[in-house]
């Protein structure tokens, strides 16, 4: 007989393409074992845990978190940051081995990422690589080894940002590379000169305050550089994503790629779905809180275009691009008091990422649930080289799951079906604050935003890690392990180039 260690009962159970109601999810050694009905009959001395007229979710996948970077001495810690994942519902993060200029090798990144990781995270994790200084040597032998040994299948590119940006040769020759190792190529599109050139100008006319972030990253400098990156990688035929895109004609660009089928994908983030760049007027010194890059945009239309990209498939992902630095700190946001060029850039967001998508989108109807699932974990579990383990609620997965709270609808319809009432009659909204929030900064950007559901367990692995009315986080640092990863299964290079001749052929 099977060692089962929870069965959880009664759920509506959603994946990225079906919906299964009063299913119980037997779990075995942190996977899923069994699904099927009446499974206590089964498995009597099994404890069991009920979902009554709930949601069971897969764990969430956030594939974009800054977590202890040197670049942000005042942001989450692994610890700090991978509690708060939990907290909101998800189960894996994928973040950042940054590479500096000056680093001439990438072993030696990759065992500081690890040694700041190691035993302190709350959930699974991964790390993608940030190529700053991608010189032959590193391309040629040591991108291979962390590959296959270290299963690191993704890196991040920047175009933008002056220690980090890539010339455009310079993102081409990474891009033959990832395609013959069959990584995922993350891209940060932002024209860095044109940036550059309004900032000096914006700082000689005195607009040093917060707000002026906004006016030197115009919407112009994402469009410009989005059609340079998709052009890029169509000459290097390599799969690419575009990270948190923000603005209407960028994602256009997008999705006319994809309409000819090119193997282009994109992200989107929370902050461009709710807030527009009125938040960097605010009062004072406070619009800091806001800056981040791409800058939040003008125009609400920018945030419609958002949220039609996540619903007709523009986006692939939904990620926080949790980058958080401490607002009232001098290391922190505070840098920036004298001009808006020391703002350290990013909010938090990691904790937030999965109950405002599920609010905003799903319970107004904007999003279908299977919609849901797929951006906030399948699509990033596929895309980075997870999907045998994480993203779906299937027999063999880990059993990472997110139990939601019914909302009243539910609870009525459950009752109405089975003549029996659920634990909770439905989420009474709130208003959130920072204060109900585990990460280790400041604030929110959502302050006061209201929420009509929260995450009412999260479980990691088997593990009941969150409990949101009893004790709140119960896991413990060390729960989550690194996970190595294969390769993206949602798209691959096409052999298919500009023209007749085959820059990779020998
Ligand atoms: N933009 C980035 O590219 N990374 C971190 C934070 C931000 O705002
Ligand atoms: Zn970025
Ligand atoms: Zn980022």
């Amino acid at each position: 007989m099977a060692d089962i260690e929870l069965i959880i009962t009664n759920a509506t159970i959603a994946t990225a393409s079906d919906t299964l109601p009063n299913t119980d999810i037997a779990i075995s050694h942190g996977k899923i074992f069994l699904l099927g009905q009446n499974l206590p009959a089964l498995f009597p001395t099994a404890p069991t845990l009920s979902a009554d007229g709930a949601y069971v979710l897969p764990g969430g996948v956030d594939s974009h978190v800054h977590l202890q970077q040197d670049n942000s001495p005042t942001g989450d810690t692994w610890e700090t940051g991978t509690r708060s994942a939990i907290a909101g519902g998800t189960t894996t993060v994928l973040a950042f081995a940054s590479q500096k200029r000056t680093d001439e090798s990438l072993f030696p990144v990759v065992e500081e990422y690890h040694r700041r990781a190691r035993g302190n995270a709350h959930c699974d994790y991964g790390f993608h690589l940030i190529l700053s200084n991608p010189t032959p040597h590193i391309l040629e032998n040591e991108l291979p080894i962390l590959v296959k040994e270290e299963g690191i299948s993704s890196v991040k590119l920047y175009m933008t940002y002056q220690p980090m940006r890539l010339r455009d040769s310079e993102l081409l020759d990474v891009m033959g590379t990832t395609r013959s190792l069959g990584m995922t190529t993350m891209i940060h599109a932002e024209n860095a000169d044109m940036i550059d050139w309004m900032t000096r100008r914006l700082e000689a006319r005195g607009h040093v305050q917060p707000y002026a972030h906004a006016l030197a990253r115009p919407n112009i400098a994402e469009d410009e550089a989005t059609y340079r990156a998709l052009s890029l990688a169509q000459l290097a035929d390599v799969p690419i994503l575009i990270v948190h895109m923000s603005s209407a004609v960028a994602a256009g660009h997008v999705r006319r790629a994809q309409t000819k089928l090119l193997p282009v994908h994109a992200e989107t983030c929370p902050h461009y779905l709710f807030f527009t760049a009125e938040k960097l007027r605010g009062e004072g010194f406070s619009g800091a809180m806001c800056v981040c890059s791409p800058a939040l945009r003008e125009s609400a239309m920018d945030l419609d275009a958002m949220w039609d990209g996540l619903v007709n498939g523009t986006f692939t992902t939904f990620s926080s691009d949790h980058a958080p630095a401490k607002y009232d700190h001098p290391l922190g946001k505070k840098k920036g008091t004298e001009t808006f060029t020391q703002i350290p850039n990013g909010l938090p967001g990691l904790e937030t990422r999965m109950p405002s998508l599920f609010c905003a989108g799903v319970l107004t109807g904007r999003l279908s649930v299977q919609k849901f699932v797929e951006l906030t974990a399948s699509n990033p579990a596929k895309l980075y080289g997870l999907s045998d383990t994480k993203g779906t609620i299937a027999p063999g997965y880990d059993a990472d799951l997110v139990i939601w709270y019914p909302t009243p609808e539910q609870a009525e319809a459950f009752a109405e079906k089975t003549g029996k009432t659920t634990g909770s009659k439905g989420m009474t909204p709130f208003k959130l604050s920072n204060a109900m929030l585990h990460h280790d900064i400041d604030y929110t950007p959502f302050e006061g935003m209201e929420f009509t559901n929260w995450p009412r367990y999260t479980i990691l692995r088997g593990k009941v890690v969150y409990d949101r009315d009893g004790a709140g986080v119960v896991g413990v640092r060390g729960d989550g392990g690194y996970l190595k990863r294969g390769r993206s299964t949602l798209s691959r290079p096409r052999g298919v180039f500009v023209n007749e001749f085959d820059p990779y052929a020998t």
